[in-house]
C-alpha cells in the first residue's frame, strides 16, 4: 500500500519513519496515542480522491487529521498500525476575498490564524475564533463544528458555511462551492459533514461567510462576588448590549494561569468570579450593577493581556495535569446550581480538584478535573439530568463515545448509523470515532 500511495502523492509525502510519524500519532492532550501504517499528505482534492479509492480497494482505514488540536482523541489512529493518517497540511490554497458577497474559500489545511490574517487585510473577519487558532485548521474546524468565543454573536462554525467540497470513502468528490446564499436544492450536505469528525469523508475545501472587522471594540474584565451574581449580571448586560464575547473564569483558574505564565492580576484584591466581555456595539456595558470591580482594556496590549488570562487556562491545566476534560453545556437558568452541585460532587473525593471556565454566554462550561479517580458517569449523568449536552463544542471523538446515548435518543442514533452506512459502507472512515469500530 505505501508504494501505491507514493505513486499518488509522491514518496516524500508518505511518511513511514516512526520518529517522523510520532507527532501525528499522539493527540494534543497526550492521552491518546496510536500507531499508523503511514502519514499521507495529498496536495489536491484529486490526490485525496485517489488515496481514498486506494484505501477503499484495500480496506485500509483512514484517520483525517488537520492541526491535531482536537481534545476528544478523534484525530489520531488506534494502536493497530494498520490505518493511515490522512494529513490535510498541504491543502493550503486560499481564494481572494469576494467583497461583494463577503465570502472566502479556503483549503482544509489552512490554519484559522492564516485565514484570519488573510481576510483582515480586506476589512473582513472570520466569525469563529478560539485559542488554538495558530494550529487548528479550517477542515478541522468544520469537521468538529468548532464553537469558540464568538458563538453568542455569530453562531458556531456550521452557521458560517456557504459551500463545501469533500471526498467520500469511495473517492467520489462532492463539490458545492458556488456560494449563493439562497439554495434550497435538496439535502444540506455541508451541514451534515460539519461536525462529522472525519467519519463520513474528507473535507477538502470550504466556502465561508465572513463578518465585518469591528471599527471600535471594547474588552473589559468584570469581577463578581459570586457565580450567581455574574450570571444575573450577564443577563442584564445582554439585554442592553450586543456582545461579541462573554467568557468566564474563577479565582482558582486565574491563579493557576498567573502563576504558570507569570501574569499579573488586573485587580487589587481577589474576587470569586470574572467575566471577560467584548463588544463592538455603541453602549458601554462596564457599568453593570452587582459587580465588585472592572478593568477596561485601554490599548490592544491590555486587551491581549486580559484575553490571555482566559485563553491560557487549557495550557496551564495541561502543565499541571493531564486533566480529565468535560466540555458540557447546561441551560443558563440551571448553570449556577449545576456548577455548585458538580464541584461538590467531584471534590468530596480526596485528591480530586475541579477547575471550570468557559463560554458563559452559551452556557458552555469546561470542567477540568485533576486527580486519579474517574467520576465520568456521575458527572455526565448530572449534565443530562440538567437538560444539557455532554459535548458542547469539542465533539464526541473516542473520549465521549460511550456516553453519546446520554444526549441522543435511540432513534437519533439509528439515523446516525444509517447515514454512516450509506456514505461509508466499508467503515473505513475514522473507525472508533463517534461510533463503535
Ligand atoms: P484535528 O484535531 O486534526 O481533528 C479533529 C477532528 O476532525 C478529528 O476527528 C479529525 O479526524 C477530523 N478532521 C480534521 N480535519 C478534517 C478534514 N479535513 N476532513 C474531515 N475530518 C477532519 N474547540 C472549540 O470548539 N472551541 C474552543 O474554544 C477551542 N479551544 C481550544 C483551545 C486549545 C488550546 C486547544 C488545544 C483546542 C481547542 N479547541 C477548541 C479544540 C480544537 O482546536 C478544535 O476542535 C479544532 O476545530 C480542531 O481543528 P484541527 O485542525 O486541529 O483538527
Ligand atoms: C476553551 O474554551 C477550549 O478554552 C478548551 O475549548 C477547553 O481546555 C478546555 O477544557
Ligand atoms: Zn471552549
Amino acid at each position: 500500500l505505501p508504494a501505491d500511495l507514493a505513486a499518488i502523492v509522491g514518496p516524500e509525502h508518505v511518511v513511514t519513519d516512526p520518529d517522523l510519524r510520532r507527532s501525528s500519532e499522539t493527540d494534543w492532550t497526550g492521552q491518546f496515542r496510536g500507531s499508523a501504517l503511514a502519514v499521507v499528505r495529498p496536495a489536491t482534492t484529486h490526490e485525496v480522491s485517489a488515496v481514498l479509492q486506494c484505501c477503499q480497494r484495500t480496506g485500509t482505514r483512514v484517520v483525517p487529521q488537520g492541526g491535531n488540536t482536537g481534545l476528544v482523541g478523534g484525530s489520531v489512529p488506534d494502536d493497530s498500525g494498520t490505518a493511515i493518517v490522512l494529513s490535510t497540511a498541504r491543502l493550503r490554497e486560499i481564494s481572494a476575498v469576494e467583497r461583494l458577497s463577503g465570502q472566502v474559500t479556503a483549503g482544509a489545511g489552512v490554519t484559522l490564524q492564516t485565514l484570519q490574517d488573510h481576510v483582515r487585510a480586506s476589512g473582513f473577519d472570520v466569525a469563529v475564533d478560539f485559542a488554538a487558532r495558530g494550529s487548528a485548521t479550517i477542515g478541522g474546524m468544520v469537521a468538529t463544528n468548532a464553537g469558540g468565543v464568538h458563538v453568542l454573536r455569530y453562531g458556531t462554525t456550521r452557521r458560517q458555511i456557504v459551500g463545501i467540497e469533500a471526498v467520500l470513502a469511495d473517492g467520489s468528490v462532492l463539490s458545492h462551492l458556488s456560494g449563493v446564499e439562497k439554495d434550497n436544492t435538496g439535502y444540506d450536505l455541508a451541514g451534515l459533514l460539519c461536525g462529522s469528525e472525519g467519519t463520513l469523508g474528507v473535507i477538502t475545501r470550504v466556502r465561508l461567510r465572513l463578518v465585518p472587522t469591528p471599527v471600535e471594540r471594547v474588552a473589559a474584565l468584570l469581577a463578581w462576588p459570586s457565580i450567581e451574581s455574574m450570571i444575573d449580571g450577564l443577563a442584564r448586560i445582554r439585554a442592553s448590549t450586543t456582545l461579541d464575547a462573554a467568557e468566564y473564569m474563577v479565582r482558582r483558574g486565574l491563579e493557576l494561569v498567573m502563576s504558570t505564565f507569570d501574569r499579573s492580576d488586573p485587580f487589587r484584591r481577589p474576587h470569586a468570579a470574572y467575566l471577560l466581555i467584548e463588544t463592538s456595539a455603541g453602549a458601554d456595558p462596564s457599568g453593570a450593577e452587582g459587580m465588585d470591580d472592572v478593568a477596561v482594556a485601554q490599548s490592544e496590549e491590555q486587551r491581549a493581556a486580559l484575553w490571555a488570562l482566559r485563553e491560557l487556562h487549557t495550557e496551564a491545566l495541561a502543565a499541571v495535569g493531564p486533566p480529565r476534560k468535560y466540555d458540557v453545556s447546561v441551560p443558563l437558568d440551571r448553570l449556577a446550581a449545576f456548577l455548585e452541585e458538580v464541584v461538590t460532587m467531584i471534590e468530596q473525593h480526596d485528591g480530586l480538584t475541579c477547575h471550570h471556565f468557559g463560554h458563559l454566554g452559551d452556557g458552555n462550561v469546561h470542567l477540568n478535573v485533576l486527580g486519579d479517580r474517574d467520576e465520568t458517569p456521575e458527572i455526565l449523568r448530572l449534565v443530562a439530568d440538567c437538560g444539557g449536552s455532554i459535548s458542547a463544542e469539542h465533539g464526541i471523538g473516542r473520549l465521549k463515545r460511550p456516553w453519546l446515548h446520554l444526549s441522543r435518543t435511540p432513534a437519533e442514533l439509528a439515523a446516525f448509523r444509517a447515514i454512516k452506512r450509506a456514505l461509508d459502507p466499508g467503515g473505513i472512515m475514522n473507525p472508533g470515532v463517534v461510533f463503535e469500530p
